[in-house]
């Protein structure tokens, strides 16, 4: 059976963007496990089409003709859904034999809409490694299935290892200062918080408790990477990874034993942070390089409103917490929640300035479908989001979200937020530097294999340059 994978995410920057800027080198990590799951049950005719990659509409149409699938299955968040759907038009169009089926967090939160959408022929709501093989049989045996189907949750150590070949692209870190090649890892599935703004949306698909795998099954994977691929520095996509210190203490020494080495990057909590300052230098001295924080606000009533579970105090407490340690602060804020005054996004600049992260975003609050402000904005009158591709979040081009809210000052207070102390600023450029310096050999090396091997997946490129010692 012939199964073509669609990756359709380009309503940032449009067609043609692959390898241009860091975000356009991130993988799927649920298509990656999707495929894996299909491979370990004999599916093996499997070809993404990354939009990313495409020149334009004509040239998925040809892409498209030319694989001429079985099935072509594509992956969407809210905003993916334009793009989605003309992918599915043009398989349709291309023939309407081919059957369709679309799966991710907007099927999953947004079924009705999908359900509206007469070119679609499945629709999967959850995770897909159990479901989605067993359906692709079912349908290679001729069989029915039904047009809803729902997905079943695996046991976290269960799931396979990702397929990292899957996408033509080497992943890049956001962050300058870590040596290639990185890659980026699940711990878990599932986060048991209930911020506001964001929450059910992890619970809705992985379940209202956190999967975590075992560290040995983690663990497991990290060597298989660092034989296959020699991979200097990671990220842990985890919503919290601090959610369990018992976990994560134990994480910490198993990677210490078995002689990992490399700087890893991971998304935390400002109230985990502060009740386990012991956790934070274990975490140090295993190799935490910097933390992701969603400190979100600098104002107690907006912390509260959000149900974040922290205060200014205890945002200003996590990062002093990882600056005596030298863990560096990826800040992440956000700008425009609803009911939010100018003065209090004013206390969100100014404890961002405090806390002077190494690195900073600003988003503009966006009522992301699947997540309790969502159906409280609807209810309320107050989101003027009428665009799937409004659901994206860039501050310096968003058009207003949420009536009520002075977006010329937002846009101001994020831009100021943003920018660097000079300290800081002479920090990222030095740093900058010295790993460009330090990553030039690898990149001139995998340079020179892909050229040797132009029709080769980069990652695949990597793992056979390692395998014969040239890398
Ligand atoms: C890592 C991550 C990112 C990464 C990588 C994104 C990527 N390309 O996957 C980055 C930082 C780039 C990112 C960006 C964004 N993200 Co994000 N991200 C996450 C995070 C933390 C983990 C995603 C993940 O890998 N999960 C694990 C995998 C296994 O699950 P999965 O992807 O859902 O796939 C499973 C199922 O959905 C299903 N499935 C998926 N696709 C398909 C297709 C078919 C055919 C089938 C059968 C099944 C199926 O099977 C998979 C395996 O079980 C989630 C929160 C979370 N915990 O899930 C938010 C989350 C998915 N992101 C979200 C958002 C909003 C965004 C942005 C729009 C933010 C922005 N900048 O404006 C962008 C959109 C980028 C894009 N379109 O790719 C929202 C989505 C909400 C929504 N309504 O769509 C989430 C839920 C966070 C939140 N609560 O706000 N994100
Ligand atoms: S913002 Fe983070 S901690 Fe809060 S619910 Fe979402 S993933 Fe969990």
């Amino acid at each position: 059976m012939k199964i073509a994978l669609v990756y359709p995410s380009i309503y940032d920057s449009g067609f043609n963007t692959s390898g241009r800027r860091i975000v356009f080198n991130q993988i799927h990590p649920g298509l990656c496990y999707l495929s894996a799951a299909c491979k370990k049950e004999g599916l093996e005719d499997i070809t993404l089409i990354d939009l990313r990659t495409l020149t334009g509409w004509d040239d998925f149409r040809s892409k498209a003709a030319e694989i001429k699938p079985d099935i072509a299955c594509v992956t969407l968040m809210s905003p993916d859904y334009r793009y989605a759907a003309r992918c599915i038009e043009i398989v349709k169009e291309i023939d309407p034999g081919i059957k369709t089926a679309v799966g991710g967090y907007h099927p999953t939160i947004a079924t009705d809409e999908m359900a509206k959408n007469a070119d679609i022929d499945y629709i999967f709501v959850g995770e897909g490694e159990i479901a989605f093989p067993s359906f692709l049989k079912r349908v290679e045996a001729g069989k029915a299935a039904e047009r809803i189907i729902r997905g079943e949750r695996m046991d976290a150590d269960a799931l396979p290892f990702i397929d990292r070949e899957l996408f033509d692209c080497l992943e890049l870190p956001y962050d300058f200062f870590l040596p290639l090649p990185f890659v980026t890892i699940l711990a878990g599935r599932g986060c048991p918080y209930n911020c506001r703004f964001c929450a059910p949306a992890s619970k809705t698909m992985h379940g209202f408790h956190v999967r975590r795998r075992s560290v040995g099954n983690v663990i497991e994977e990290l060597k298989s990477l660092r034989d296959t691929y020699g991979f200097r520095s990671m990220q842990f996509w985890d919503d919290c990874f601090s959610e369990n210190k018992d976990w994560v203490m134990e994480f910490c020494s198993r990677y210490k034993e078995e002689g990992f080495v490399q700087p890893f990057v991971c998304q935390m909590r400002a109230d985990n942070i502060c009740k386990n300052p012991d956790m934070m230098k274990t975490l140090k001295s295993a190799g935490l390089a910097m933390v992701s924080i969603g400190f979100e606000s600098g104002n107690d009533r907006i912390l509260k409103f959000i149900n974040k579970g922290a205060t200014l105090k205890i945002n200003l407490m996590a990062s002093r917490i990882c600056g005596s340690l030298g863990i560096k602060i990826w800040a992440y804020h956000m700008f425009g929640l609803t009911t939010e005054t100018n003065d209090e996004a004013l206390d969100t600049v100014r404890m961002i300035r405090k806390i002077r992260p190494y690195r900073s975003s600003a988003a503009f609050f966006t009522p992301h479908p699947g997540s309790h402000f969502y159906e409280y904005c609807k209810k309320e009158g107050l989101s003027l989001v009428d665009e799937h591709d409004d659901f994206a979040r860039h501050p310096e081009e968003d058009s207003p979200k949420i009536r009520g809210i002075d977006y010329n000052f937002m846009r101001e207070a994020a831009a100021i937020s943003k920018r660097p102390s000079s300290g800081v600023r002479l920090k990222i450029r030095l740093e900058r530097i010295i790993a460009h310096k330090a990553n030039k050999p690898f990149k001139a090396r995998l340079e020179k294999e892909m050229a040797l091997n132009p029709s080769l997946n980069k990652m695949a490129v990597l793992r056979l340059a390692r395998q014969a010692g040239r890398i």
